[in-house]
Order: C-alpha cells, then structure tokens, then sequence
C-alpha cells in the first residue's frame, strides 16, 4: 500500500509544505552531503553541456557514463581517442568536482582485438595481458592525479549460484588471476589511486556472498583493493532495505571502502519486461514512493558514512536516463533527482533533509 500521510507528516512536522518547498531556494546537495560523502553523478559528453547547471551546483564528483570504457578510449590496437574523456576530466577540474574512472577490465564495451587477432584467432595469455598493460598505463597516466578512484574490475562475478566467477574471455584467456593482476597493475602505474570492485546485484545474498569470498581472497594475498563499488541499480521496492544493509555491513566487514557508483531507482518492476509504454509522465503517486524509497536509502547511506565514502547517481535528470533503453527500449522511466525539466523532485527534497536529520 503506499503510504502517502507518512511523507505528507514529515513535512509538516518540518513546518513545510510543498508550496513552500517551492519557493524555497534550492539547496546543493553536495554541500549538505559534505561532512558525509562525495555525491557523484555520471555524466557524458553531451550532458556535461546540456545540464551544467544542475551539475555544477549539485555535485562534487563524476563518473563517464561510457567515456572511459574500453573501446571508447581504445578502439582499435594502435589507436586511442581521448577528446571526450579529456573534456569530461577539464570540466571536472574546472568545477572543482573529483572524477571517479569507470572502467578497466569488464567483458562489455571491449573491442575484439584485446583477446582476438584480426584474423579470428585467439590472442594467447600473454598477448592479452601485454594489451591491458599497455591500455591501463596509457589511460591511468594520462590521468594520474586527475581521477582519484577507478572501477579497476567490473562486474567479474557470476549471477548464478553454480559458479563463483562470470564467464568472461578475460576468465578464459587469461585465468582467474586477471583479477589480480589487473588491481596490481593499476596499484603500480597510480599508486595513489583508490582501486575499486564494482558489481551489480551486490544486495542478493548468493551474489553477495561470492563478492566478498572474491574480494577477501584478493586481499588474503596482498592485492591493492581498496573498495568495493555498489552500483545501486535499484527499484521502488527491491531490494528490501534489510538487503542493502547486509550487503554493506558485509562488505565493510573486509576493511575496505565502500562507494555506491551507479545509484538509481527505476519507477518498474525489475520483471516487469513489458514493451507497451502505459504511461508518459511520472504521476504525484509515484514521485511520492520513489521519495519515500530515496529516504529509506540515504538514511541507511547516511548510517554508513564512516565506511561509505560516495554516493554516485547514474545520470543527473530524468530526461537523460539509461533506463529509457535498458531493459526495454523506449520505455520511459524516471529514476533521478530531477525531472526531465530539471526541477527538484520530491526525492530531492527528502535526501536533503536527509542529510540534516
Ligand atoms: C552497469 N551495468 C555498468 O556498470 C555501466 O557501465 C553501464 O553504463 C550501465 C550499468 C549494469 C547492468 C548491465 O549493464 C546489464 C545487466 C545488468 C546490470
């Protein structure tokens, strides 16, 4: 049932109202998330130009949505385009706001060539290393000192209970010791970046579990990982908050950092596959539950803030979303803080006086 009074209650006992909330002046998040954490958004070429305002009063730090993959920086084995990447770091540093770098070693957005020869062939073990050496100490150089943390890994353990890694060519060109391989190249080209496991369905308890064998085993033998990304990719009612603490609680317990990376909250279901698009704009309804969710996320966040050091949405405002192509294309959701027009949604205001409570 939604629960609409128990908002509607918080307000008034703050003495507002939304009218006032309306008039009131808007807040920047970041400076009243500032003896907390970092709050971080993913932005891109165009987005950086498109929703300058809102980014540079609201945030302090961000992440390239797709800018510093693999093949956007290395499409093919003797060429690298910086142009987009290198605009998205000089608007940071113009802005005052850190950069977290996304990603290194991940199976998608990978050219072919890192584990294929031109002709098909498969690269050996070496061969395939000896491209990811090269990759990892021309991007973390170009950028050392200029992005603070890097997703290093991404996504590198398995959804289902039968195995413990994903079944990646990374996995099986190279062997499970990519994993640390790859923290311990980074750890040398940038020794004063803060390396990061990133994953997706971090909460789910068999998932979880997996995460943390992966990443305690790393650090039983020495590897320089320094934190665990929790890409937040949640829903308005999944997973249970319960979840989410565990997961955190968990993780934490291994002494690494933790950061959430990729946060949203899609207005479905996450089996909810439908095609048909039902609805056009976000209705008062469901504003007021995904407020009600982002309260019940950063008040757990807020909990966690000696070990959490970051808090990153993926994207800034409704109008720019992943989630409008993923997992059905074209159907619009409105995951983010902001509407498409770049207006303060109820869920802002809630984290806001989230911060302060
Ligand atoms: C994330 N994967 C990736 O880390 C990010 O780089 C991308 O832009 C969007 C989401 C989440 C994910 C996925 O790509 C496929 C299935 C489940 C989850």
């Amino acid at each position: 049932m939604l629960d609409v009074h128990r908002l509607t209650k918080l307000s008034v006992q703050k003495g507002m109202n939304r009218m006032d909330r309306e008039a009131k002046p808007v807040p920047s998040l970041c400076q009243v998330y500032q003896d907390h954490f970092l709050i971080g958004a993913a932005v891109n070429a165009r987005t950086i130009l498109t929703h300058e305002s809102l980014l540079t009063q609201h945030f302090s730090s961000i992440t390239a949505e797709n800018e510093m993959k693999f093949e956007e920086l290395h499409p093919a084995l003797d060429r690298y385009d910086f142009q987009r990447a290198d605009a998205l770091v000089n608007f940071a540093e113009q802005h005052g706001m850190k950069v977290r770098g996304h990603t290194l070693v991940w199976h998608n957005q990978t050219p072919s060539f890192v584990f294929s020869h031109s002709d098909g062939t498969a690269r050996t073990r070496e061969q395939v290393l000896a491209i990811l050496r090269e990759h990892m100490t021309t991007v973390m150089g170009r950028y050392k000192g200029r992005v603070y943390a890097w997703d290093v890994v991404n996504e590198a353990v398995s959804d289902a209970d039968d195995r413990e890694l994903r079944d990646t060519p990374w996995l099986r060109q190279v062997g499970e010791d990519y994993l640390s391989l790859a923290f311990e190249m980074a750890h040398e080209i940038d020794p004063n970046a803060q390396l990061f496991y990133n994953d997706y369905n971090e909460t789910h308890p068999g998932k979880r579990e997996r995460i943390y064998r992966m990443v305690k085993s790393l650090l039983s033998r020495g590897v320089p990982i320094h934190g665990i990304g929790l890409q937040g990719h949640y829903r308005l009612g999944q997973p249970p908050r319960d979840e989410i603490r565990d997961a955190i609680e968990r993780y934490a317990s291994l002494g690494v950092k933790l950061q959430v990376t990729e946060l949203d909250v899609s207005t479905y279901a996450w089996n909810d596959q439908s095609r048909e698009v039902q609805v056009q704009v976000q209705d008062a309804r469901s504003q007021e539950r995904q407020a009600q969710r982002y309260e019940e996320l950063f008040s757990l966040f807020r909990a966690y803030k000696d070990v959490l050091t970051g808090v990153t949405l993926w994207g800034i405002a409704d109008d720019a979303t992943w989630l409008d192509n993923f997992p059905v294309r074209g159907r619009k959701d409105w995951p983010l803080l902001f509407t498409e027009d770049h207006v303060p949604k109820p869920a802002f205001w809630v984290v806001v006086d989230e911060a302060t409570r």
